[in-house]
């Protein structure tokens, strides 16, 4: 039994493997056969990386970018027993609007996949005259409602907290520009319809730390913890041939998580096997989601590698929270609430 306690049900047949002897720095491991997602996995499809998955039934269920071979992204439901090997359907999510009708995004990538009380909602980043923020909900993984732009664009990175907090739904943003933004700090926003959106602050910047000097985004949705909102972020780097994403963690306060508790300066994972430093895009290493034991305090972390492969990586929440507090520095941005 762990120490610190993850508020959300047992997933008692997680995808886990132990720790390998000697771990140099952060408490986070590969899993040995990664990728666990390779090229072309589906007719039509030849990549597929950025993606949220979450347990469902007695298996696990998620949402797909998938990269289309006319080089489109556009978002694919697959299926899985282990959490590990996954079955994809050929045709991409149809999503309808509220009336029913056909609705589907012209592109749509980084899709997160998140569970609030009965209705699962997926988001995404899509075209609203620039890059912005895609929405949808759905009961039964048939019917895929959209529910109209939330955001002004440019906005991407969206990723809705597990629960409501103070009766709102409560969702992380990183508002960007059109193309490769080379800015970017993570705000907060929240709503009681998932229409209208306000009460907008900062939650924290991209920092100091040279690993995330560039900019940062929401990256898996939070997971609720003894000791606050734990979440894996992405962090991005600038060299002079181009970005470099690692991913970084952070612990948000429960109640309030606009404000930071502790920030890891440290990175926890950063591109080093062949997967995560060659592909279509080199040296990415971008979480998009967690699955996570609260009987064992196991955490799988599913991200994209090199934008072209799905990789896992594994922690303990006892050891990962020790991590980030030994390792934490917290600046005033992050730390107060957040409003000007
Ligand atoms: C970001 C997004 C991600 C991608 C990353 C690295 O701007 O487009 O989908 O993984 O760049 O290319």
């Amino acid at each position: 039994m762990s120490e610190v306690k993850i508020i959300a049900p047992p997933v008692p047949h997680m995808p886990w493997q132990e720790a390998p002897e000697g771990l140099a720095d952060a408490p986070v491991w590969r899993y040995t056969e990664n990728p666990v997602i390779g090229r072309n996995p589906v007719k039509g499809v030849s990549r597929i990386f950025n993606s949220a998955v979450m347990p469902y039934g007695d298996g696990f269920i998620g949402v797909f970018r998938g990269e289309q071979v006319d080089g489109i992204p556009h978002i694919y439901l697959g299926r899985s027993d282990d959490g590990i090997h996954w079955n994809f359907d050929e045709e991409k999510i149809a999503f309808v609007d509220e009336e029913g009708n056909p609705f589907q995004p012209i592109y749509a990538y980084d899709p997160r996949l998140v569970k609030v009380e009965d209705t699962y909602y997926i988001m995404w980043c899509q075209d609203f005259y620039g890059a912005s923020i895609g929405l949808a909900k759905t009961a039964d993984f048939k019917t895929f409602v959209r529910v109209e732009n939330p955001f002004l664009p440019f906005n991407r990175n969206a990723v809705l907290f597990p629960r409501k907090i103070g009766g709102k739904f409560v969702l992380l943003s990183r508002p960007s520009d059109s193309g490769h933004t080379p800015f970017g700090d993570v705000f907060l926003s929240e709503s009681p319809d998932l229409v209208y959106w306000g009460r907008h602050r900062h939650v924290m910047g991209k920092s100091s730390e040279w690993w995330e000097s560039v900019k940062i985004g929401g990256g898996a949705a939070p997971i609720e913890t003894s000791e606050g909102w734990l979440m894996f972020y992405h962090g991005v780097t600038g060299t002079c041939n181009g970005y470099v994403y690692s991913i970084g963690g952070v612990i948000l306060d429960i109640d309030n998580p606009s404000v930071v508790k502790y920030r890891c300066k440290n990175f926890l994972l950063t591109p080093q096997e062949w997967y995560e430093e060659r592909g279509f895009v080199p040296n990415v290493a971008f979480p998009c989601a967690t699955v996570h034991d609260s009987a064992t305090g196991r955490i799988a972390i599913y991200y994209g590698a090199a934008d072209t492969y799905v990789g896992l990586a594994f922690t303990e929440v006892d050891k990962i929270v020790s991590y980030i507090k030994e390792n934490s520095v917290v600046r005033e941005p992050d730390t107060e609430i957040g409003k000007r």
